[in-house]
């Protein structure tokens, strides 16, 4: 909360190229926010290189991420849009709730123990302490709203606790936030092992669909797509993740519930739903695509937006941090 207007925030790195799970999860659900709340939206290109990124490939996913941002229909207008390097307060505030968190509370982080398992030739302290920079992300702009994908509701409950562990010792510093997710879409699972979720940086380029994937291709990683044994189109997680991943899916796009869904396919086979899904699927993802190769067109326009994104976030992110160094007992000479 900034005075009077609640705030929502979220973000989505650059790591990768964008895949349906980052945009049912997180990115479609954004633009609901605009008009309740003051929203920002922020392409999180530091916490991408807790990862090894090629620069040319992290710079040209940075302007990507933002022109997907409005092809998903974020209008730069209603929404603070940024890139959260051009603003330095993060890696400053990030640094001060580093004092404040816990080893063993960043050790318990299931995105850690992933992520140091898929890179161990590479286990930094950035990928350690990312729930402290994703908190300082978040607590920045007096956050009362996150909405993220299930995956990331970790994270933000360690923010939750590291604000109130600040507020106790420093007072009224932060607004304590609360993630909220999608009630559909909240864990898109791969398209390869069913029981992992999609992400973008997975290396199995068939077991992903991107956002920016064309329709040929889309129909067939969902023609590939690993189901379960036995060929009724029945929706359960448990025996049949396969099958109720792509139910979800075609549920998410297609808006029909999982029992219309059920009765639709009752007697098909797999093949025949499977179609279905891919096709749903690039229906939906069309008008995406077409805005966002518009809106890429005119990186002049993309960098105009993101210099203005940054000024307003700026503005914010300052606030906020200057009553925490006051709060620390830092020297402030204006
Ligand atoms: N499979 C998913 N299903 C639903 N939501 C998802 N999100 C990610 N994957 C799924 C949500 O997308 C938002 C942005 O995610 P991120 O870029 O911050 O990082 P992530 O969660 O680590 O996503 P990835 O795709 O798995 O990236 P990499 O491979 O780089 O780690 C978040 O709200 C997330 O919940």
């Amino acid at each position: 909360m900034f005075g009077e207007q609640k705030i929502a925030y979220s973000g989505v790195q650059p790591s990768g190229n964008l895949t349906i799970g980052n945009y049912l999860g997180a990115i479609r659900n954004f633009s609901e926010y605009s008009e309740k709340y003051k929203t920002f939206y922020c392409v999180v290109d530091q916490h991408a290189i807790t990862v090894r990124q090629v620069p040319a490939d992290l710079r040209r996913r940075t302007y990507e991420t933002l022109a997907l941002y409005m092809a998903c229909g974020l209008d730069p207008e209603k929404n603070t849009l940024y890139v959260q390097s051009m603003v330095h307060e993060h890696a400053e505030l990030a640094w001060i709730l580093n004092c404040f968190t816990m080893f063993g509370e960043l050790s318990r982080m299931t995105q850690f123990k992933d992520k140091s398992a898929r890179h161990a030739d590479n286990i930094n302290a950035g990928l350690f302490t990312y729930p402290t920079l994703m908190a300082a992300d978040i607590l920045l702009y007096q956050t009362d709203v996150v909405p993220v994908g299930i995956d990331q509701k970790q994270h933000v409950e360690l923010c939750r606790d590291i604000a109130e562990r600040f507020n106790q010792l420093y007072p009224g510093t932060f607004t304590i936030p609360e993630p909220i997710m999608a009630k559909h879409g909240m864990k898109i699972m791969s398209l390869a092992e069913p029981t992992k979720k999609m992400s973008k940086s997975d290396e199995n380029a068939n077991a992903v669909v991107y956002i920016l994937d064309d329709r040929d291709t889309i129909i067939r990683k969902f023609k590939r797509a690993v189901t379960d044994s036995g060929a009724e189109v029945r929706y359960d997680p448990e025996e049949k993740p396969g099958v109720s991943n792509l139910m979800s899916l075609y549920s998410c796009f297609s808006g029909k519930t999982i029992e219309e869904i059920e009765r639709e396919f009752d007697g098909c086979g797999y093949g025949d739903f499977k179609l279905a899904v891919g096709e749903v699927t690039a229906d939906a993802l069309a008008p995406v695509q077409a805005s966002f190769h518009s809106l890429m067109a005119d990186k002049g326009a993309l960098e105009a937006l993101m210099k203005k994104g940054a000024e307003e976030a700026s503005w914010y992110a300052r606030r906020t941090l200057a009553k925490v160094q006051k709060k620390l007992g830092f020297v402030q000479i204006r």
